[in-house]
């Protein structure tokens, strides 16, 4: 069974469109919104409202861990934009985001598994998905006998993005799983070397639990993204083979899993 998985697709619509050419299943594991393009600012929401310089020198703060002035600097472009309060901003952020998950959607593999990043809203999923789009969170799928485990979203972090749960509601998803075969999941277990971005040059969030669960139940194969450039692609914890095949919108292309 030929498995293509993408995850971080962060906008990359056209790719997304031919990802499961010659699959026999598809599977997304979340962050299908651009909010701000580390590589080009002229990309994404924040360059749409603001501009690519603001964009640029927004990302330049929050790079330095600057979240603070990061915040300064927003608060100031929207007061600009003559967009007042939390409820103003989100009416507008998320009037964008819809028109962002209209066209991800429309591009969207069919069928598709997919569960949310930490990028991505998940109360407006139900406005785009297709019929044969079935989303999994904290759920187990049969799939040609094996049971694949899906866990999405992140864990809060300083980076404050729009799907970020407690450490005890993810725990509580991840237990719901029971043993699987494979585990999806959009962030990586907690092992520094799967969690280390050398482009960001810094930790992301990776998850204990996860990392315990792996050490638990032993699944074939823990497949997860969120981290765009690792340090480590790929590594072992005991008889789980561990994958990142995240950051989509860099590669272009999905990672292919032949699951024998
Ligand atoms: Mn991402």
């Amino acid at each position: 069974m030929r498995v293509h998985v993408v995850s971080d697709v962060h906008g990359a619509a056209p790719e997304l469109s031919r990802a499961a050419e010659g699959a026999d299943v598809f599977v997304c594991l979340g962050d299908l919104i651009c909010f701000l393009d580390y590589h080009d600012p002229s990309r994404g929401i924040f360059a749409d409202l603001f501009g690519s310089e603001h964009a640029a020198q927004y990302i330049a703060l929050r790079t330095a861990n600057r979240f603070a002035e990061a915040r300064e600097l927003s608060a100031r472009a929207w007061a600009d934009l003559g967009v007042d309060g939390q409820e103003g901003r989100w009416g507008v952020m998320q009037a964008m985001v819809r028109s962002q998950y209209e066209e991800l959607f429309d591009a969207m593999p069919r069928p598709a598994l997919l569960t949310y990043g930490n990028v991505d809203l998940p109360d407006l999923w139900p406005d785009f998905l297709a019929d044969d789009h079935r989303v999994l969170d904290g759920e187990v799928v049969e799939v040609g006998g094996l049971r694949w485990g899906f866990v999405g979203g992140g864990l809060q972090s300083p980076m404050r993005t729009p799907f970020e749960v407690s450490p005890e509601v993810y725990a509580a998803k991840v237990a719901a799983l029971g043993p699987v075969d494979v585990l999806f999941t959009h962030i990586p277990p907690s092992l520094p070397e799967l969690t280390y971005d050398v482009e960001a040059r810094r930790f992301e969030i990776g998850s204990q639990v996860l990392l315990d669960y792996v050490h638990e139940h032993q699944p074939r194969y823990h497949l997860f993204g969120h981290i765009h450039q690792p340090l480590v692609a790929r590594t072992r914890i005991g008889r789980t083979e561990c994958l990142n095949v995240g950051h989509f919108q860099g590669r272009g292309r999905p990672f292919v899993l032949d699951l024998t």
